[in-house]
């Protein structure tokens, strides 16, 4: 262990509580073991939520449709914590659980989604993970909204206008799900096993695509080191994660790329795939991740749109900005939301008129932002 030093006239962890709005920076004490402590400003809720737990009861876990690295990494971890405390522990999540994701689950971890809303009746507790807004669980929702037991949300996305649960630990400055569930196994004195780490380390993983993006914190790497320390292998994590890919999916990935349209003037590119697309190929919507990616690594590229036709007359669209167009706005017009930098949105119509109509809102906008940029400095 290094020394602990603070730096003169700090006090503890943090000298200068941070502005919610920014992504959290410990500059005033950049020591990795001061960077583990829970922070102040989640202590309350943290400790909410972890007076719900107490061996003996059902607990199920759930997280969004077509669940990611993040939601599937803190089911996981978040399972094998309550499991080790003598709680029963089934996840039931409303789409299938990804088989990229098949290495996290497995001994204690019990996926009980095949049995859809069934799998809810008898349970004691709900954790929801990584979602704001209840209609993300998809099929879910109804009975999730009628459940007479405890709702907990553990969530680092902005707040909706109806969260899945009234017990909630939420912090959008928090890299990952994952981080808070870091937290939690803290305040709980939950030992950080090996397959723990690997959990945990897939949710920061994934969320920072892969330590890249703007919400990769100083606290962030110290949790994800802690997470080497307990076993995690970086190079086997790269390499399942992002060095396994089928032909299959770089051949959907090929047709994508066929599809790319770039407004230099806007500074807008987007990507689509058409209905079918998946069944051709054999492949699951998680083969689809990344391919936004694409069009928002464009040098120049303000704002990158990602169409998804899902063949019933809905358009799933995702929503990507490389820094100062907050896309969670625009996407609200659509009925979606997210993050600053990455948003949804499910849009009735067909694959044509959704992108013709969202391409033209998007020139509206990145250019009304524009304008008002001058007057508007980013702080
Ligand atoms: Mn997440």
């Amino acid at each position: 262990m290094s020394s602990d030093r603070a730096a003169p006239g700090s006090v503890g962890r943090r000298a200068v509580l941070p502005d919610p709005a920014m992504p959290h920076h410990d500059t005033a004490t950049p020591h990795s073991a001061n960077l583990l402590v829970v922070p102040d400003d989640r202590r309350v809720a943290i400790e909410r939520l972890a007076a719900e737990f107490r061996p003996g009861l059902r607990v199920a876990l759930s997280t969004h449709m077509n669940a990611d690295g993040d939601g599937c990494g803190s089911e996981s971890a978040l399972a094998r914590i309550l499991g080790a405390m003598g709680m029963d522990v089934r996840i039931v999540n409303p789409t299938p659980w990804p088989a990229m994701f098949d290495f996290l689950a497995g001994d204690g971890v019990r996926d009980f989604s095949p049995k859809g809303a069934a799998a809810l009746r008898g349970i004691d507790l709900l954790v929801v993970l990584d979602i704001s807004d209840v209609k993300r669980l998809g099929v879910l929702a109804d009975a999730v909204r009628s459940l007479a037991v405890p709702k907990l949300v553990i969530d680092h996305h902005l707040a909706s206008d109806e969260p899945a649960g009234t017990i909630t630990l939420t912090d959008t400055a928090a890299c990952a799900t994952g981080e808070l569930v870091y937290d939690l196994a803290a305040t709980l004195g939950a030992e950080i096993t090996e397959p723990i780490a690997r959990a945990l380390y897939t949710a920061l993983l994934t969320d920072t695509g892969g330590f890249r993006f703007s919400n990769t914190t100083p606290r962030c790497h110290a949790i994800a080191g802690r997470l080497l320390a307990a076993g995690v292998d970086p190079e086997d994590m790269y390499r399942r994660i992002y060095a396994s890919v089928s032909l299959n999916r770089l051949q959907l990935l090929r047709d994508a790329l066929d599809t790319l349209r770039v407004d230099e003037e806007s500074a807008i590119a987007w990507i689509s795939v058409p209905a079918g697309a998946l069944e051709q190929y054999g492949l699951q919507s998680e083969d689809l991740d990344g391919i936004v990616e694409h069009p928002r690594s464009i040098t120049g590229t303000r704002l990158a749109l990602f169409f998804r036709d899902l063949g019933h007359g809905k358009v799933k669209v995702s929503f990507r900005s490389t820094g100062d167009v907050d896309v969670n706005r625009f996407a609200k017009q659509f009925g979606g939301g997210g993050h600053a930098r990455a948003s949804g949105a499910l849009v009735s119509g067909t694959l044509e008129d959704v992108r013709d109509r969202i391409v033209a809102a998007a020139r509206d906008y990145v250019r009304a932002g524009a304008r008002e940029e001058p007057s508007a400095p980013r702080t």
